[in-house]
């Protein structure tokens, strides 16, 4: 086989090893500045929002305290954090709803912009200058970035975290080598974006069919076929099949963060184990005989410690004689779920703080029975100090059920939903 005129080496360089590395390897007839330019614009502004929301649900955790941190200093990149407030009481669920479900929904946006560009991928020669070795490092940032980001969370929505670690330390630190090469990249190609979407209408490509499809013209792209096919799908049905893709994902995610019933219309979220029904029945982390919780725990030997400048030790019946205040607060999940706002009825942490002698607390260390995994959490004064933050006794006019924390949980407003404790036996304030 002889070489042709553009597989032969460039002065010096390496020869093209043909497939994919060709350009004319690429003949896809929809490919080039515009369809790519289409998916950016929805990455661009739908990113930036899912990264913001993955930063507030950092700083919601309150990782400067002791306990709630577990993947170490955040240092620097920590800059950022701020005091989570306890009001507006649904502003987490709103937010880490929004992390979830945008994630969720621009996967399909994502793969088609990775389609769209995959012959970069292939560039030959691989080498040309140092500016283009430092682009193509960033750009291994940033799709190696993207993927890893968007992989991590799936999977920590599923259930099936494979990875070794904390997810929280691996989704966070990737997700600011991912926003450092993403930003680098959009300021990079902006002018080139605005270009892509100025050379054809959004309207008028919605007209055209499969048929009438024709490479872009009017470009010098290298996006752009050289060896054209014919085409087997129009720009109107690749939009339409990602958009189809993203509102399926939105459809069988959306109704956890709705809660109630459209919570079994969520297919995609994970623990579809059922509450069952009455005033307990809205959706459970994790089951008391998952965590080892037995019913000798909580029998009547159980015993809440509030430990400040006094210890006292009370039995359930203690509490229920405190006089018991009122909230209606949300359980919101760092995994996108939540349920609508449950009547929690409980002693005011304000109201135990005060019991141990403490009148201004400053935190709350919660400790649950179940010593491992999430028995142990602190609060943060603006949130012990909330008229509306509780040590929950019963909830929707009924007791607590096991499974939600019986004999008493911390409901805390505007709390991500792990420091909301189950199996509470001691609290130890401070201030
Ligand atoms: N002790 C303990 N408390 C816990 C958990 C747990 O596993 N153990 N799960 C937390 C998480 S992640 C959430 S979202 C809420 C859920 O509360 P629920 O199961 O009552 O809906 O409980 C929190 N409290
Ligand atoms: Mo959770």
């Amino acid at each position: 086989m002889t070489a042709t005129e553009s597989e032969r080496p460039a002065a010096g360089g390496p020869a093209n090893p043909g497939g994919p590395f060709e350009r004319k390897f690429w003949r896809s007839p929809i490919r080039g500045p515009w369809l790519t330019a289409v998916f950016a614009t929805v990455l661009l502004v739908g990113i930036p929002i899912v990264f913001i929301t993955g930063l507030l649900s950092y700083a919601a955790y309150n990782p400067r305290l002791a306990h709630n941190d577990t993947t170490g200093s955040t240092g620097t990149l920590g800059f950022y954090l701020f005091q989570w407030p306890t009001h507006p009481l649904w502003l987490y669920r709103v937010t880490q709803g929004t992390h979830v479900l945008l994630g969720f929904v621009l996967i399909p946006v994502l793969l088609g912009k990775l389609w769209s560009v995959i012959p970069k991928l292939f560039q030959w020669p691989p080498v040309k200058s140092p500016a283009q070795v430092l682009e193509r490092a960033s750009l291994l940032l940033l799709v190696g970035g993207a993927v890893f980001e968007f992989v991590t969370g799936v999977l920590n929505v599923q259930y099936f975290y494979v990875f070794p670690g904390s997810f929280y330390t691996l989704h966070y630190y990737g997700a600011w080598v991912f926003i450092a090469a993403f930003i680098a990249h959009a300021a990079l190609k902006f002018p080139a974006m605005r270009r892509g979407l100025r050379n054809r209408r959004l309207r008028d490509e919605l007209r055209v069919d499969t048929e009438h499809t024709v490479p872009e013209s009017g470009t010098d792209s290298d996006l752009v076929s050289s060896n054209p096919s014919r085409p087997t799908i129009s720009r109107r049905g690749a939009l339409g099949l990602v958009g189809a893709g993203s509102l399926t994902l939105l459809a069988v995610t959306i109704g956890q963060s709705l809660g109630g019933p459209f919570r079994s219309t969520a297919l995609l979220a994970p623990r579809g184990t059922d509450p069952g029904s009455g005033p307990n029945g809205f959706q459970i982390n994790k089951r008391a005989k998952e965590v080892g919780i037995t019913a000798a725990d909580i029998g009547p030997t159980w015993r809440l410690t509030v430990v400040g400048r006094t210890t006292t030790v009370l039995t359930r019946d203690d509490l229920l004689a405190m006089g018991l205040h009122t909230a209606a607060l949300p359980i919101a999940c760092v995994e996108g779920w939540s349920t609508g706002n449950q009547s929690w009825q409980g002693v005011r942490l304000l109201d135990l703080a005060a019991l141990a002698g403490h009148d201004a607390p400053t935190s709350a260390l919660v400790q649950s029975l179940e010593t491992g995994g999430f028995g142990t959490t602190t609060l943060a004064g603006n949130q012990v100090r909330d008229p509306d933050s509780l040590l929950a006794l019963r909830v929707n006019g009924a007791e607590l059920s096991i499974d939600h924390g019986y004999p008493a949980r911390v409901i805390v407003p505007n709390n991500p939903g792990v420091h909301n404790t189950k199996w509470v036996t001691k609290i130890t304030f401070e201030g």
